[in-house]
């Protein structure tokens, strides 16, 4: 039996006693105690109908049991999906009924809530608690601790992501084992990662970052890992002196730097700060040097694609750049309108090609077709440029996006939510600086004639329908929306007038 991503990220600890992952206040687990965890596991996936290809929807609190419930969906070939914590039914309403899950995973607290949508979806709920606890897990004690992985090829699915896009609809981008596999393993040897670090966990495990970058890099290498529920700056710094890695979007380091606790004795020894997930503003990345001597790794990545460059570890980690293409990746610079591939130094589309790349979009060939070329290029829809020593910037955004604390928002899904609310004539979402975010959601509104709009009333529609991430801070009430002669509403004069 082979199964690509299996045997060659875990496997060969079945004997290894090391700390897998550590927890405040809890024994540690050893990678061969959670690799009995994760076959018990598989079993219960199988008991409930889970074979080769079938997704499993997850929407649990951060808790070791899903790490095991990912390491069991690969184990038994299923693919993994795992969802938002803050996701509202509505939302979870569209991912389960797109991906057609045997088995639906969630916290006991959104059991009755959910119930309806497993039945009508014909999936199982079954539930994982923050402690462990569930009816996942109620029976693992009873269960065989090892289990007969279930073959996967290098492109078969291991995993289902959703991204939002600019059509409002979210896309599910198919990630293979080798997409995830290749990656972990150019990381690994990029970052120099070994069975001697000691990661700090502080990410959620629903996404690229917490769940493959810094997950997976860990899992293949025997790394320890300090797993933390949330990000809390004390717990961080408490752990600090006993890591040797973190992995963080730029909030983690603005918010880190606001306390006095941090200090150069203090991380003394660290190894590597990483971030990615959104821009770490050139003046994070100084002030962060200055006060610990330490330069943050900052590389780029995508739901899509895994990561596609990265500072190096050796070498210049130049602020405001996010580094060089892995190895393996390609990364070119095209004309946004024509495809056309630039000369040096021009800004562009930034374009990826590897085997980090996606497999395409579940059940969507068209949009699949329009970002994933022919010849294996993926339009990733930022603008960057590259510098003569091969060092890329993201310099902007040819996609309608917000990103707020790493977190993805689309305004076309906001305003879709806005402009059907009774007395709501158009409505336009952008973002505007936010020294914690980096980007804050504001909505500007245009009342129907005759009628007047309360900001209350429309955050009350939304708060209902969207995660809380997704809320405007702020709703602004105008005549009319800017557009120009094409008739384009022209965010960025939006963001002139409301984000000073
Ligand atoms: C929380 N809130 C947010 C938010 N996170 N609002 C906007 N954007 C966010 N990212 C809400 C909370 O619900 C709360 O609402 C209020 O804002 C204040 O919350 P907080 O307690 O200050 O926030 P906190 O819980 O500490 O979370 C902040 C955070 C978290 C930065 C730690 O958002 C986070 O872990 N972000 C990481 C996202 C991530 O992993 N991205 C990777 C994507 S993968 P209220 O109403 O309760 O006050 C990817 C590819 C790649 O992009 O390259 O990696
Ligand atoms: P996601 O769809 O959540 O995977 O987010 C991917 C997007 O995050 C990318 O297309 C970029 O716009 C952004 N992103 C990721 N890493 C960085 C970075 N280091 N700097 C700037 N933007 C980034």
């Amino acid at each position: 039996m082979a199964n690509h991503l299996y045997d060659n990220l875990i496997a060969h600890h079945a004997d290894n006693t090391n700390c897998f992952l550590k927890q405040d206040g809890a024994d540690d687990i050893s990678y061969a105690d959670f690799i009995k965890t994760a076959a018990k596991l598989a079993h219960i996936l199988v008991q409930n109908g889970v074979g080769a290809g079938d997704r499993v929807v997850v929407q649990a609190p951060k808790t070791v049991e899903m790490v095991a419930l990912y390491i069991a969906t690969v184990q038994a070939g299923g693919v993994f999906l795992p969802l938002n914590t803050a996701y509202k039914k509505d939302e979870v309403a569209y991912f389960v009924g797109d991906a057609a899950p045997k088995i639906i995973v969630c916290d006991g607290r959104s059991a009755d809530t959910l119930a309806d949508l497993a039945t009508d979806n014909n999936a199982t709920l079954l539930t994982l608690n923050a402690d462990g606890s569930g009816s996942l897990t109620e029976d693992l004690a009873a269960q065989p601790d090892s289990f007969e992985t279930v073959d996967r090829a290098a492109d078969d699915l291991a995993a289902l992501l959703y991204t939002s896009g600019t059509t409002g609809r979210s896309k599910g981008a198919m990630l293979s084992h080798d997409n995830l596999l290749s990656n972990t393993l150019s990381l690994i040897d990029l970052w120099q990662i070994t069975d001697a670090d000691t990661l700090i966990h502080a990410l959620p495990i629903f996404h690229t970052h917490g769940l493959f970058v810094a997950m997976n890099t860990s899992i293949r290498t025997g790394a320890c890992v300090h797993f933390m529920a949330a990000f809390k700056t004390d717990a961080i710094l408490d752990a600090i002196p006993s890591a040797t890695m973190l992995m963080g979007v730029p909030t983690f380091y603005t918010r880190l730097l606001g306390e006095e606790g941090l200090t150069k004795d203090l991380v003394q020894n660290m190894r590597l700060f990483v971030s990615g997930s959104a821009p770490l503003l050139a003046e994070t990345h100084e002030a962060f040097t200055a006060r610990t001597g330490h330069y943050i790794l900052e590389r780029y990545g995508m739901t899509e694609t895994n990561m596609n460059t990265s500072n190096p570890f050796d070498g210049e980690r130049r602020p405001g750049t996010v580094g060089h293409p892995l190895p393996g990746v390609e990364v070119r610079l095209t004309n946004p309108e024509t495809g056309a591939e630039l000369a040096q130094g021009e800004v562009g589309m930034i374009e990826v090609r590897g085997p980090n790349v996606f497999q395409g979009y579940w059940q969507m060939p068209e949009k699949t077709a329009e970002e994933l070329r022919e010849n294996g290029f993926f339009i990733t829809g930022d603008l960057g440029q590259i510098s003569e020593d091969g060092y890329v910037s993201i310099v902007g955004r040819a996609k309608d996006l917000i990103i707020t604390g790493g977190y993805n928002v689309y305004p076309k899904e906001i305003e879709d939510v806005l402009n059907d609310i009774d007395g709501v004539l158009e409505s336009a979402v952008f973002g505007i600086h936010d020294a914690d975010f980096g980007e804050a959601i504001i909505a500007a509104i245009v009342p129907e004639a005759g009628t007047t709009t309360e900001a209350d009333a429309l955050a009350a529609v939304v708060n209902d329908k969207l995660a809380r991430f997704k809320h405007p801070r702020r709703y602004e009430v105008m005549a009319e929306l800017p557009r120009n002669t094409m008739g384009k509403v022209q965010k960025n004069l939006l963001r002139d007038q409301f984000g000073g």
